[in-house]
C-alpha cells in the first residue's frame, strides 16, 4: 500500500496506447502513488514539463526514478525513453515490472535481462490480474 510507483510508457515513441496508460495509472492509484501521472495525458504540448524542455524532463524523471519503490513499464509501444528508464532503474536496484501485449515484439535487451519481471498479456483482463498481483507483492 502507498508505494511510490514510477509508471513508464511511450511518449515520443508514439501515443497509440495513451488511453491504456491512463487506465493503468488509475488502477495503480487505487492503492498506491503514481509519480508520473502525466504519461496518460492527452495533450502533451499543454503540459509544463514539455514546455520546460528536455533537460528539465530528464532531471525531473531521473529524480522521480531514484525515489520510486517500483517501476511499472508498459512496453507494447517501443520507446527509447522507456528502455533508458528501465536500464537506469536496474542500475539503481529498483524492482522493475514490464508489461506488454503478446502480439508485440519486446526488445531482446529487456526480454533477455533476468533482472526484469516480465508480464506478457493477451487481454486487458489478464493485464489487470497481473498488475493486481504485482502491486500486492512488495
Ligand atoms: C508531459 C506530459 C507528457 O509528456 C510531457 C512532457 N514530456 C515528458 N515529460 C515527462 N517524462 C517524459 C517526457 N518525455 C519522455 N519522458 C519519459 O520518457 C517518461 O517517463 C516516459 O516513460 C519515457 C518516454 O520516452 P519517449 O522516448 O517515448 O519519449
Amino acid at each position: 500500500m502507498n508505494k511510490k510507483i514510477y509508471f513508464a510508457g511511450s511518449i515520443r515513441g508514439g501515443r497509440d496506447d495513451a488511453a491504456l496508460y491512463r487506465e493503468i495509472i488509475a488502477y495503480i492509484q487505487n492503492t498506491d502513488i503514481v509519480l508520473t501521472e502525466h504519461i496518460g495525458s492527452v495533450k502533451l504540448e499543454d503540459l509544463p514539463l514539455e514546455r520546460a524542455g528536455d533537460r528539465a524532463i530528464y532531471a525531473q524523471d531521473t529524480a522521480w526514478l531514484r525515489e520510486s519503490d517500483m517501476v511499472i513499464a508498459e512496453c507494447s509501444t517501443a520507446s527509447l525513453g522507456v528502455g533508458y528508464e528501465l536500464g537506469f532503474a536496474e542500475a539503481h536496484g529498483i524492482p522493475c515490472h514490464v508489461f506488454w501485449r503478446t502480439e508485440q515484439h519486446l526488445s531482446a535487451m529487456i526480454a533477455g535481462d533476468d533482472y526484469f519481471h516480465l508480464h506478457p498479456y493477451d487481454s486487458k483482463e489478464h493485464l489487470f490480474e497481473e498488475l493486481e498481483k504485482t502491486l500486492g507483492e512488495e
